[in-house]
């Protein structure tokens, strides 16, 4: 969406930021404190600009594709349209035209906070908007009167093995709450597509608001034997109940910790695996529920969001091998060592990116800023120096630099959250925020079901020598 609108009390700081981007047109919005509210009245809008849109370039080409592009993950087609966020390779991730740093400064805080509330980030996602203090504490009252799980899907978890992947338990748990969707009711009883959205934003926002919910209980359930409280207080944020129902730590820096957590790894822009996958399955009409299962099974592959588990295992291993002291010279041996074993150096790397994930750098500030001196930190910080080169030599590699991944579980296991194979559980409860947004929109936009051609290699060759 073309059209960011800010807030009067934001309009100041949002002057100020230097994106490209904030040359768009920007009105002072005293819209409604209620989000739906606020987007149906933009969706007509941009119904209309996209109707236009497509009726002057329907057929304008927009990028061309090779052979290799087909063999080679599709890298590089532009075959997807995605409103909340845009990734470009050298910047990295725009939220609605924002960066993370221009995020951190004109999203809401929480009082005497200084990360942004993931609430404003939706807003932002959904609408195009930057909101305003009480837009967002609306939204966090509303996603806490939401938040309850119903009996089935707790009797569901808790009867899980504890020896099942958290990631596992999670999907099935967002599989099984599809069991009260409005969309899927809705359609089954014949509702005209011009208000599936309306269906989608309703499962969207009782998904959001019970993800700490499943996420807390998996966690309470695998790891302390069912002990543990998931009791929402209808008077905090989203984050602060999520970080209260994990009970690690009761200090506000991990919680403030977690809104960062949550907000940085919510979007993508649309063509990473858990993204398109949840994009893909929505354009069935399968409901949110369905949709975003399947966008957690694809973020627990270890070359998508479980390199945050992974990173933490290698990282101990690299400990445990060289030492806790170990020289850069002995880092530089153990991180070829893993190359030569044909193993992936975990955090590193990107499909998209080709510089410093700022996800990575402001998570690396977060940590300069509360715990300099920490070992694993520090060591986090040897190998960011170490390990680009050695990529780079290697000379396949695209992107030598860090991704978001590298840093997350070295906080994490700072503020006493260590159980690792549970770091992408936490991942999934930001993503959906982004996925949601944009399957909220793709059925705004009446997007249909997604079907690209597909060809043999017979075909493919034929094709060619033509
Ligand atoms: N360590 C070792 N080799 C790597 C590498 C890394 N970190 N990153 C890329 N390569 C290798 C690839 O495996 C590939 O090798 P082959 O040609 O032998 O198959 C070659 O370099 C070219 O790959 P690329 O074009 O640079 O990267 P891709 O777009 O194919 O893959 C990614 C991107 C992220 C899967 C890859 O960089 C990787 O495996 N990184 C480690 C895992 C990781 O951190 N994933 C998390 C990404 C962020 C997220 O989604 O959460």
């Amino acid at each position: 969406m073309a059209l960011i609108r800010f807030t009067a009390n934001k309009l100041q700081d949002a002057q100020k930021l230097t994106s490209p981007l904030t040359t768009y047109i920007r009105n002072i919005s005293a819209a409604s404190n209620n989000l739906r509210d606020v987007l149906q009245n933009k969706i007509p809008a941009e119904q209309e600009r996209v109707k236009k849109f497509r009726k002057e370039h329907g057929s304008t080409k927009v990028g061309e594709v090779t052979v290799d592009m087909m063999y080679g993950g599709m890298r590089g087609i532009k075959g997807l349209v995605w409103e909340p966020s845009v990734l470009d390779p050298d910047e990295g991730i725009r939220f609605r035209g924002l960066s993370i740093p221009e995020c951190q400064k004109v999203l809401p805080k929480a009082p005497g906070g200084s990360e942004p509330l993931p609430e404003g980030l939706f807003w932002l996602l959904v609408t195009g908007d930057v909101p305003n203090d009480n837009q967002v504490k609306e939204l966090s009252k509303e996603w806490a009167k939401r938040a309850a799980l119903p009996n089935h899907v707790v009797t569901m978890l808790n009867n899980m093995p504890t020896t099942l992947h958290p990631m596992s338990q999670f999907s099935c748990a967002v599989t099984a709450l599809n069991h009260d969707s409005k969309f899927a009711k809705a359609y089954s009883q014949g509702v005209n597509k011009a208000k599936y959205w309306e269906y989608v934003y309703e499962d969207s926002m009782d998904l959001i608001a019970k993800l700490p919910v499943v996420a807390a209980t998996i966690y309470n359930n695998t790891y302390k034997g069912g002990k543990g409280n998931q009791t929402i207080d209808p008077n905090l944020d989203w984050s602060a109940n999520f970080s209260n129902m994990l009970g690690v730590n009761s200090s506000n820096e991990f919680t403030e910790l977690m809104r960062l957590y949550l907000t940085i790894h919510s979007d993508h822009e649309g063509g990473n695996v858990s993204a398109h996958t949840t994009h893909l399955v929505g354009s069935a009409l399968s409901d949110p529920y369905l949709s975003f299962a399947a966008g957690l099974n694809g973020l627990a592959g270890p070359l998508h969001g479980l390199a945050n588990q992974e990173v933490l295992i290698w990282l101990l291993k690299l400990q445990k091998d060289i030492g806790v002291n170990a020289t850069e010279d002995q880092m530089k041996d153990f991180i070829w060592k893993t190359l030569k074993s044909g193993q992936v150096v975990p955090g590193y790397g990107h499909a998209v990116l080709r510089k410093t994930d700022p996800r990575y750098t402001c998570q690396r500030e977060f940590a300069l800023k509360h715990l300099p001196d920490d070992p694993l930190f520090k060591l986090v910080s040897t190998i960011y120096k170490v390990v680009p080169p050695i990529l780079t030599e290697l000379g396949k590699v695209k992107n030598p630099w860090p991704n978001v991944d590298a840093h997350s579980g070295v906080l994490l296991q700072y503020y006493k959250l260590k159980e690792m194979n549970y770091y992408t559980v936490l991942f999934g409860v930001s993503r959906a925020l982004g996925v949601l947004a944009s399957l909220i929109w793709d059925r705004a936009l009446g997007l249909p079901i997604e079907r690209p051609k597909s060809l043999s290699t017979d075909l493919l060759i034929k094709a060619v020598k033509k």
